[in-house]
């Protein structure tokens, strides 16, 4: 599915020749683009139009923590193309993605405000969590800001964390949205996220067994992305070839079976298309249960009947 932008995208910062017009902008990694990440964009949108100037989102690529740290980070929820495509959704006018280096990372957060925010940019305010840190061994932080704000004749907007309601109380983080997809709490995942926790992917031949065996074929996908729901039996959706199916998936090394191979598939319903080798992406809805060992294919294929007609239970609603 192909997403149209509006948004210009800036994926080198000299490619800015002059200064956006009363530039209202917001700095982060956004993984997950979630809720939170949403309510930063609404409030750079709405002082964008206040003081009728560009609304602009600055990211990084790769995450710092990637270039920074050996061992850094865990999976990331959305790689830079989906993280894109999101950020594009959100109507801001400029996404700047700063391309990652240690150069980079060795930018003072004096330079960075004073060379890059301000003189390149044309930021005339800056909306930004309270926890907030920027620059060299991220030695910047909102006293620091608030500072050079004076100085240079920007606003600095602190927005605090939300909560998405009280059936699901804390801040939204993007550390909180992984822990909930790798608990296989999807579901709820989906509460911070704002939209289904999705994964994509290639379908790549199996072993047949499902269509053979057990009389429900699988595609099953070879990941681009990082992070993996929990191992289990989920209702999905699945958008492939341009439409988007109803679907319940496995993830698993399916051990009924004795060769021990992790995979992640799909049996998409009341499909028949020959689909090897095209993208796919699955959306999570809910889980449905543990995967388990049963004594032979006959008594899997019983219990992946049952998981259908739950998974179209859960999915009625959907679509
Ligand atoms: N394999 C298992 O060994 N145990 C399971 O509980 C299990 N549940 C499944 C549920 C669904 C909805 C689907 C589509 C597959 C499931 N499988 C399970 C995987 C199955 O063994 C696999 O699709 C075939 O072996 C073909 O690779
Ligand atoms: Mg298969």
């Amino acid at each position: 599915m192909l997403v149209k932008f509006k948004m210009e995208l800036i994926e080198q910062i000299e490619k800015i020749q002059k200064p956006y017009k009363n530039a209202v902008i917001t700095i982060g990694n956004f993984d997950g683009v979630h809720l939170g990440h949403q309510a930063l964009f609404d409030k750079v949108k709405s002082k964008a139009k206040e003081i009728d100037g560009k609304s602009i989102a600055m990211t990084f690529e790769p995450h710092p923590i990637r270039v920074l740290e050996q061992n850094g980070l865990p999976p990331l929820i959305t790689l830079y193309e989906q993280k894109v495509e999101l950020i594009g959704k959100s109507n801001l006018d400029v996404l700047i993605c700063v391309p990652f280096t240690r150069e980079v990372a060795s930018i003072t957060p004096k330079e960075f405000v004073e060379n890059i925010l301000v003189k390149r940019i044309g930021m005339k305010a800056i909306v930004v969590g309270g926890d907030y840190t920027f620059g060299k061994n991220r030695g910047g932080n909102l006293d620091l800001l608030k500072d050079y704000a004076e100085r240079h004749g920007f606003e600095v907007i602190v927005s605090d964390w939300i909560e998405v309601s009280e059936n699901f109380p804390g801040r939204i983080s993007s550390t909180r949205i992984r822990e909930l997809v790798m608990e296989g709490k999807v579901d709820h995942a989906r509460k911070l996220l704002g939209r289904y926790y999705q994964i994509r992917g290639q379908v790549v031949p199996g072993r047949k067994r499902g269509a053979r065996d057990l009389g429900f074929p699988t595609a099953n996908i070879n990941l681009t992305d990082e992070l993996c729901p929990k191992m289990g039996v989920y209702a999905v959706t699945v958008e492939c070839q341009g439409e988007r199916y109803k679907g319940v998936a496995n993830i698993g090394f399916s051990p009924t079976f004795d060769d021990h191979i992790f995979t992640v598939e799909v049996h998409i319903l009341d499909f028949h298309n020959d689909i090897y080798e095209e993208k796919i992406r699955v959306n999570f809805i809910k889980r449905i249960r543990d995967e388990k060992k049963f004594s032979n294919a006959s008594e899997l294929s019983k219990q992946i009947q049952k998981d259908i007609i739950k998974g179209r239970e859960i999915l009625s609603s959907l679509l």
